[in-house]
């Protein structure tokens, strides 16, 4: 059944007459039945260790809007919860780490990575693909190791990650020590999720954009594309398909085909032109629709969709979605218009 899907068929390199459809962050703020469910929580990370909660999440824009496939409701900052950097959603306000890497002793004191820790999520999964129909796949998914560390170090978000860029260079030996840490993590997280019944895996490299070219393959291409042969070298998670997001990279997408997803997700900056040219055919494309553009009228959003579909036309393994999350802003009625509409077109 599953062998049908045009999401899997699509990581396959396999032409669809219809693109498979799923949106970043299709399960969020931006839905009301959403907020009902988080307004029972003060801590977003509490509701992610509720795996009958984070079920319900899933299932809720499948059920809306007849998606291609699913994703796992839960966060990226679950594994350095799980090393307690004591992870913290506080109303308003993005991530706060409580006990974050100021410096080299924390990486040095790191506590060892216990897969078990991370069981909620696991125990999440398996809810998700038992209620969801055989046909539908389930996407797991973890952040890049740098992505990972950059939030780690700076203790939560930031414009511009200005601590975690002076630490780096400060420290490269032990970063690159906490980066193999996390990248070990990663993928024992990863198998966990596809052993608990993912049939995808994408990997979130959203401060990509931080490091300049050299150091990106230092401090982040490297362990991407380790994560990504400890996953093809084991038995358990080799057939899974791996689709790496990495929002602007400075080596662009051409560094990335390198780790060999079988799947590249573009940014909404990304020039398609240039993506097909460099990928050709040889890796499923995903994306890229500005999520700004749901802010406008349909007829705006028709063209745009018109435009871009075009250029996918020929494209073998073409999976359509945002080139970034849905905000919290957008009116979910635009969801079922652009899904409708690319299905029409
Ligand atoms: O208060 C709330 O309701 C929290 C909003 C929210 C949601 C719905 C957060 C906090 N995380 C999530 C879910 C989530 N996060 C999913 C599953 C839902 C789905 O896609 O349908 C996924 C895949 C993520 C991944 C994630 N978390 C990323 C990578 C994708 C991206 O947007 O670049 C990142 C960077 C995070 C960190 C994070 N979690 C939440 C927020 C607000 C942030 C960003 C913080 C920042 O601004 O740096």
């Amino acid at each position: 059944m599953l062998d049908q899907s045009l999401f899997l068929r699509a990581l396959n390199k396999k032409t669809n007459s219809v693109p498979p459809i799923w949106y970043m962050r299709q399960a969020g703020r931006y839905l009301p039945e959403y907020r009902a469910v988080r307004s029972k929580f003060k801590n977003f990370l509490d509701m992610c260790k509720n795996p009958d909660v984070c079920c319900e999440l899933a299932l809720q824009p499948i059920d809306r809007f007849n998606l291609d496939a699913s994703i796992l409701f839960s966060d990226i900052l679950t594994i350095p919860d799980a090393f307690n950097l004591g992870v913290e959603f506080k109303e308003g306000e993005g991530p706060v780490f409580n006990n974050p890497i100021r410096n080299i002793e924390a990486i040095a004191n790191l506590p060892s990575f216990d897969p078990q820790e991370l069981s909620y999520v696991y125990k999440c999964v398996s809810n998700i693909r038992g209620a969801l129909p055989t046909s539908l796949p389930l996407i797991g998914f973890c952040g890049s190791p740098w992505t990972l560390a950059a939030y780690s170090i700076e203790g939560g978000s930031s414009k511009d990650f200005a601590f975690t860029r002076n630490f780096i260079s400060e420290n490269p030996k032990e970063t690159q020590h906490l980066l193999g840490v996390y990248t070990d993590a990663c993928f024992e997280y990863l198998k966990e999720q596809v052993l608990a019944g993912i049939d995808a895996i994408q990997i979130f490299d959203s401060w990509a954009g931080l490091l300049g070219k050299e150091d990106y393959k230092v401090f982040s291409l490297n362990y991407i594309n380790d994560l990504v042969q400890q996953l093809k070298e084991d038995d358990v998670t080799k057939d899974t398909p791996v689709i790496i997001f990495a929002r602007q990279p400075k080596g662009g997408i051409e560094q990335l085909s390198a780790c060999k997803p079988e799947c590249i997700s573009l940014y909404w900056d990304e020039s398609i032109e240039d993506s097909i040219h460099i990928l050709k055919g040889n890796t499923a494309i995903q994306g890229n629709l500005n999520p700004l553009i749901l802010k406008e009228e349909n007829s705006i959003i028709y063209n745009e969709l018109k435009i871009m579909l075009d250029k996918f036309k020929d494209y073998p393994g073409y999976i359509f979605n945002l080139g970034h999350g849905i905000t919290p802003d957008i009116n979910p009625d635009k969801i079922k218009f652009v899904t409708d509409t690319v299905r029409e077109l």
